[in-house]
C-alpha cells in the first residue's frame, strides 16, 4: 500500500471504519474513499458491482456490518446473519472480480466457541458450540473469515481478516437497547449524575470478564495487518487484558464521578462468561496495544462532553 493508494473504507461513518479512517490519515495515505448507506446500499449485489467497476479501489477495509451488544444481537437474529452474509458477500466477491489488490475482513472475538479455552488463540475457531446471544453475528463473520481464506487458497487473491475483541471509543452507538456494554454504562452513569438518580442498572451478573480495546490502537493495527500480514489464517486483536463487568461499572463510576447505587438485573443475559483473546501472534508481527483502559474512557467522556453526544 502506498500512500497514494486509492483505498476503500466500507464502513466509514461507524465506531470501526471513521477509526480506521482518521488512522489511515494520521499515516498520510490521502486518497481514501468511503460511501454512506443512502449512496450505496451494501447489501445490495448489483449497487456494490458497479460501485468497484466505476472506482477500482486497490484495498479494500471491510468494516462495514450489522453490529450491536447482546440485547440487538439477541434480538435481530434473523437481520444479524442475513445483513452480514449480504454485505460481506457482496464485497469480497466484488474484490474479487474488480482485481483488488488487498482485503482485509474485520470479524469479532464472537467467532469463538463459548466454552473456550482461554486465552483464545486463533486456531480454536470451530472448536465447539458458540454462544447463544449471538450465534447468527458469529456464524456471519466466520463465513467471511473463511470466505477470505478460500478465495486466497484458490485464487491466490490477497485477502486477509483479523478478529478484534469487544471496542470502545468515539463514534459508538449510545443507545442503550441496541449498544455495547462500554457505551451503554457510559451513557446511564453520566445521565444518573446530571439527573440525580439514585441508582444505575447493570444488565446481568456483573461476573462475566471482557477484553476492551480502544478502537484507536484497533485501527493501527489493522493498518500494520494491511501493511505488513498476508497469511491465511486470521488474527486476533487485542490488549490480552480482561476486567470483569462490575469492575468495569465501577470504573466508570469513578471516572464519571457519581457517587449513587450499582445495582445488577440478574433477569436480562450474561452473554458469555470470558472471551480473553490470545494476542501472541500479533505481537510476534511487531504490533501491541497503546491505550490503557481507564484512559480510554476518559477520552470517551471527554468527547461525549466536547460534542453533546448524550444532549441531556
Ligand atoms: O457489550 P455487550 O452488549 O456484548 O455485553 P457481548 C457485555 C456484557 O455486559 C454482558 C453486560 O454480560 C452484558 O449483560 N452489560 C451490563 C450490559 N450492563 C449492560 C448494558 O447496559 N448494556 C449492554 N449492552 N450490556 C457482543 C456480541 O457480546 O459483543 C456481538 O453480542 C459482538 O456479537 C460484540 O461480538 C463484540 O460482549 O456479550
Amino acid at each position: 500500500m502506498n500512500k497514494a493508494s486509492k483505498i476503500y473504507v466500507a464502513g466509514h461513518r461507524g465506531l470501526v471504519g471513521s477509526a480506521i479512517v482518521r488512522n489511515l490519515k494520521d499515516k498520510g495515505y490521502t486518497n481514501i474513499i468511503g460511501k454512506t448507506h443512502k449512496e450505496l446500499d451494501l447489501t445490495n449485489q448489483l449497487e456494490v458491482r458497479k460501485f468497484f467497476k466505476e472506482e477500482k479501489p486497490e484495498y479494500v477495509f471491510l468494516a462495514a456490518a450489522r453490529v450491536g451488544g447482546i440485547n440487538a444481537n439477541n434480538t435481530y437474529p434473523a437481520d444479524f446473519i442475513y445483513e452480514n452474509l449480504e454485505i460481506q458477500n457482496n464485497i469480497i466477491k466484488a474484490a474479487h472480480d474488480f482485481k483488488v489488490e488487498k482485503l482485509l475482513f474485520l470479524g469479532s472475538s464472537c467467532i469463538y466457541p463459548k466454552e473456550c479455552k482461554q486465552p483464545i488463540k486463533e486456531e480454536y475457531l470451530l472448536s465447539g458450540y458458540l454462544e447463544s446471544t449471538n450465534e447468527a453475528y458469529a456464524i456471519a463473520k466466520i463465513a467471511g473469515l473463511k470466505m477470505c481464506q478460500f478465495f486466497k487458497r484458490q485464487y491466490k487473491d490477497n485477502f486477509i481478516s483479523c478478529m478484534p475483541t469487544n471496542l470502545y471509543g468515539p463514534n459508538d452507538n449510545f443507545n442503550l437497547q441496541t449498544s455495547h456494554v462500554m457505551p451503554a454504562l457510559i451513557r446511564k452513569f453520566y445521565e444518573a449524575k446530571v439527573k440525580k438518580l439514585p441508582f444505575v442498572e447493570v444488565w446481568g451478573t456483573g461476573k462475566p470478564l471482557r477484553e476492551f480495546l480502544h478502537v484507536d490502537d484497533m485501527a493501527d493495527a489493522c493498518t500494520f495487518l494491511m501493511e505488513n500480514y498476508e497469511g491465511e489464517e486470521h488474527v486476533n486483536i487485542g490488549t490480552g487484558k480482561e476486567i470483569s463487568i462490575s469492575a468495569l461499572a465501577y470504573m466508570i463510576k469513578d471516572i464519571i464521578s457519581y457517587e449513587g447505587e450499582v445495582r445488577f438485573d440478574k433477569g436480562k443475559p450474561d452473554g458469555t462468561m470470558r472471551k480473553l483473546l490470545e494476542v501472541k501472534k500479533l505481537e510476534g508481527l511487531g504490533w501491541k496495544y497503546k491505550i490503557e483502559l481507564e484512559q480510554g474512557i476518559k477520552n470517551v467522556v471527554e468527547y461525549i462532553l466536547k460534542n453533546n453526544i448524550l444532549s441531556l
